[in-house]
């Protein structure tokens, strides 16, 4: 299971273009990847370096919750949407501190200015965190995951606010239609994800019943390989794992399909390392079984056991 990523890391690194992106950082790139994890044979949580899980359920049940506001993941200690709200403040009139203009990269290249972003992104922490109005003027990631999920804004929604609830249609039809081949879960409105301040990554979820066992293909346009894909593997296959419990089947394949699967130039070396490094036997999921609706767990219902890994590589994240 885990070999799959790696050899693929490899790959990326052998065969990858190198390109220029948007961040402006540089990625060896592929197009078109696919890897198949039996999640009969273990939780696909990475051994070769330290994943944190913890991370990986609070940004779901972020997603779940219909929630696109980082409120909630401040108050969990998750960190990993944070350059994504901040640039709405910085980028806003009402922001008159240092100039923040490129804040990611002159942050790696220039540690008097790291520490003058640290400041700015701490008051803004606080500010989220304890300010309403100023929760609402910024806290928001605009129309992806937990929004499209759960709040989808229909046609008429101006006139009625009605909206549609992706992730209990889909539960339901899995119950009731399950050899339907349209259980689909959608994050990419043509009208209003391209304005997001990073439109989803993870554009279509489909799920799949046979044989008892129920699967989830998904298609990612976008693949930050050494920060991003560990995260996005194990998320899935979370989410799969939920659905499996609500839904009465057993867990049967994640299969993760990227389009530009990519790694950032400056996450060569931690790739490397990480590929030379030995694997430890998956963990195991564990879900509350007395959780009755998918959108009533919590950070206790769900865990890893036995989980056992290398130590975490540090690397720097590409806004
Ligand atoms: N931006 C980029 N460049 N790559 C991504 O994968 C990505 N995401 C989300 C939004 N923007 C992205 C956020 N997902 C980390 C992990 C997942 C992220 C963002 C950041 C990260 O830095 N992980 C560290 C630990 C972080 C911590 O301890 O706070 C790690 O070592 O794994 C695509 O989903």
């Amino acid at each position: 299971n885990e070999q799959q990523y790696l050899n693929l890391a490899q790959k990326i690194l052998n065969e990858g273009t190198l390109k220029t992106d948007r961040t402006g950082t540089g990625t060896y790139s592929l197009f078109g990847s696919q890897m198949r994890f039996n999640l009969q044979e273990g939780f696909p949580l990475l051994t070769t370096k330290k994943v944190y899980f913890g991370l990986i359920k609070s940004e779901l049940l972020w997603f779940l919750r219909g929630d696109n506001n980082i409120r909630f993941l401040l108050q969990h200690k998750n960190h990993i949407w944070d350059e994504w709200a901040f640039k709405n403040w910085v980028n806003s009139d009402q922001y008159d501190g240092p100039d923040m203009t490129n804040f990611s990269h002159r942050a790696q290249a220039d540690e008097q200015f790291a520490a003058i972003y640290q400041q700015q992104k701490e008051i803004f922490i606080d500010k989220i965190l304890n300010d309403d109005d100023f929760m609402e003027a910024f806290g928001y990631i605009g129309d992806v995951y937990g929004k499209l999920w759960r709040r989808w804004e229909t046609k008429s929604f101006t006139a009625d606010h009605t909206t549609i609830d992706q992730v209990s249609r889909l539960i339901e039809q899995i119950k009731t239609t399950p050899d339907s081949r349209r259980l689909i879960l959608t994050a990419w409105n043509p009208e209003t994800t391209p304005q997001a301040p990073l439109p989803s990554c993870h554009v279509l979820s489909q799920f799949y019943v046979a044989d008892g066992k129920i699967s989830l293909q998904l298609y990612q346009r976008s693949g930050d390989f050494f920060l991003g894909v560990p995260f996005n593997i194990a998320s899935y296959s979370l989410l799969l794992h939920m659905v499996a419990a609500q839904t009465g089947y057993e867990v049967g394949d994640f299969i993760h399909t990227i389009g530009d699967t990519h790694i950032y130039s400056n996450h060569v070396d931690q790739v490397k390392e990480q590929i030379s490094r030995p694997m430890h036997d998956l963990p195991k999921l564990w879900l509350n079984p007395e959780v009755k609706s998918i959108f009533d767990y919590t950070m206790a219902d769900i865990k890893v056991l036995d989980y056992e890994s290398e130590p975490g590589i540090k690397a720097p994240v590409a806004v």
